[in-house]
């Protein structure tokens, strides 16, 4: 039944009382007394938890009268119009975006303490005003905001209100600058239509980086005029032995552009010197012997490498980069550097040396696997540790002396932010060579305090990489993601003065509803006490 909102009701007043005491308070039919309506989630019901939260005063009531106010400048009118589009199916409200007028909902750019990415959301009884001194930072008050609605505002077709976010204010900023997730496009192949909803559901949570592995040794997946046949032979399969594919440079810049549009920055990477063995497939002259390898469609890590003595190896890499770069508007340019257990030491170390100066001359920032502290890490490069509690101490000491010695951290300990990793002997997706990681040993880390010797100055903000050996489709990324992913960003966003897992499990158990209402595949984790479905 569809349900209307205006004032009257067109059952008869008494069949109306008997549906409304059959919706349990849910009614904003007519007549319902107010208090029959839900009560607004209290603020700090939020993640990732804001930096702080006043509550008070009267909540604010979004009706069929509200509209979104906004600034006269086009990027605001865009973040407007992104949160019309949110609120309309379910509301059924018209929400008409304006620049003129008053009360309703206002996005307003002002000078203020926020940072590039900080806002202020007021409620009161008059409206709400989200202020911020750039349009990300209205973004990420938009998800705020969203989060403090109830559930049923993600859904498609009209849903019954009341839709009313508490009085009071809410101060936020991020802890970190760089919020990342990493998808694994290599092993599975993901299309253009899975990655938007991957970077739709990363919003949500305030991820500003979307870190994209393009080129594994199971397939290469960004078309390269140069060398073409890296993504037209080497982009042919998958593990498993499926068709692969590959992103043509327009696909490419439509993820880009998605992105931009959700204020989250892509990172390519193409992964060197190891992980190579769908180049080196596609080119035999990559390879030291001449003679290109068959594709690979299985799960080893480590027996590739290409060619650090012969000269082509560069051109290939310049070719590469300088076409990647062209493609991304973001500062950082991944070059992987993991796992090159057939690359000698002596040859990796000059592999970098040479590779790290082209991704300068092209106008990017180097982004490495923590392996690149082994080589000479370039100036302002950062280092995306992977690691875990049982990495060797000498490895270990190793990346606390880059961090010491300038070289930025991104932290992704495997055996707490792998969200590939299973959650348990039985989640059916997944490996766990870094362990089991349930939802509480995923949260329950402190990234400016993780690894001993760093300065938390070094510390630039966390990352959840999703590998795909086992995952397949976008029912699998959400599985494995939710509800980790959720903790990652609120380690990237949330002061560590916030952090709690008797909180932090009764905000995430909010989250349910949400996503059932998106529908998003989650683990209902025993940990966490989910409202009944
Ligand atoms: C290690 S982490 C890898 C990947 C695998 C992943 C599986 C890293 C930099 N390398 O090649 O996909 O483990 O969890």
């Amino acid at each position: 039944m569809r349900q209307h909102h205006g004032t009257t009701p067109r059952t008869p007043r008494v069949l109306g009382s008997l549906l409304l005491l059959a919706a349990a308070g849910a009614g904003t039919l007519g007549a319902a007394p107010e208090a029959r309506a839900a009560a607004p989630a209290p603020l700090s019901r939020v993640v990732p938890a804001p930096a702080s939260v006043t509550p008070g005063g009267t909540p604010y009531r979004i009706t069929r009268a509200t509209g979104i106010r906004v600034d006269a400048s086009a990027e605001v009118r865009r973040v407007g119009t992104y949160l019309a589009g949110l609120l309309r199916p379910a509301t059924g409200y018209p929400l008409p975006v304006t620049d003129h007028g008053t009360g309703g909902i206002r996005l307003h750019l002002a000078d203020g303490d926020f940072g590039a990415e900080g806002y202020r959301l007021l409620s009161g009884a008059g409206g709400v005003t989200l202020t911020a001194r750039t349009p990300a930072g209205l973004f990420h008050g938009v998800q705020t905001l969203r989060q403090l609605l109830p559930a049923a505002v993600e859904r498609k077709t009209v849903q019954r209100g009341p839709w009313q976010i508490a009085g009071g204010t809410v101060r936020d900023r991020p802890r970190y600058a760089y919020r990342g997730a990493m998808l694994d496009v290599s092993r599975h192949f993901f299309t253009v239509a899975q990655v938007k909803r991957y970077i739709d559901q990363l919003a949500l949570y305030k991820i500003n980086e979307l870190h994209l592995h393009l080129s594994d040794d199971q397939g290469w997946r960004i078309a390269i005029d140069s060398w073409p046949r890296l993504a037209s032979y080497g982009g042919s399969t998958q593990v498993g032995g499926g068709p692969g594919g590959h992103y043509t440079k327009a696909d490419y810049r439509e993820i880009v552009r998605y992105a931009a549009s959700r204020y989250l920055e892509v990172v390519p990477e193409i992964d060197m010197p190891g992980h190579t063995n769908a180049a080196l497939a596609s080119y035999a002259r990559l390879d030291c012997d001449g003679v290109a390898p068959p594709l690979y469609t299985g799960t080893q890590v480590g027996f590739s490498s290409l060619c650090v003595p012969k000269a082509v190896t560069y051109d290939f890499v310049d070719d590469v980069v300088r076409e990647l770069a062209a493609l991304t508007p973001g500062r950082y340019l991944h070059i992987g550097g993991d796992e090159a257990h057939s690359t000698p030491h002596g040859d990796y170390v000059t592999f970098m040396d040479r590779v790290q100066p082209v991704v300068a001359r092209y106008g990017k920032t180097v982004i490495g696997w923590h392996q690149l502290t082994g080589a000479h890490p370039a100036e302002g490069a950062l280092a995306q540790y992977w690691g875990l509690d049982g990495t060797g101490a000498a490895e270990k000491a190793q990346v606390a002396e880059a961090a010491r010695n300038g070289t930025g951290l991104i932290l992704s300990p495997a055996d707490r932010v792998y969200l590939d990793m299973k959650y348990t002997k039985d989640t059916g997706l997944g490996t766990r060579w870094a362990g089991l990681v349930e939802v509480r040993r995923s949260y329950d880390w402190n990234p400016g305090a993780y690894l001993s010797g760093v300065p938390a100055s070094a510390v630039r903000g966390v990352e959840a990489p999703l590998w795909s050996e086992t995952v397949k489709k976008s029912a699998d990324i959400e599985y494995l993601a939710f509800p980790r992913l959720a903790g990652a960003a609120e380690l990237g966003w949330s002061p560590a003065a916030t952090h709690g897992w008797s909180g932090y499990k009764v905000r995430l158990a909010a989250q349910g509803p949400r996503w059932d209402a998106l529908g998003i595949h989650y683990y209902r984790s025993p940990q966490v006490p989910w409202p009944a479905r």
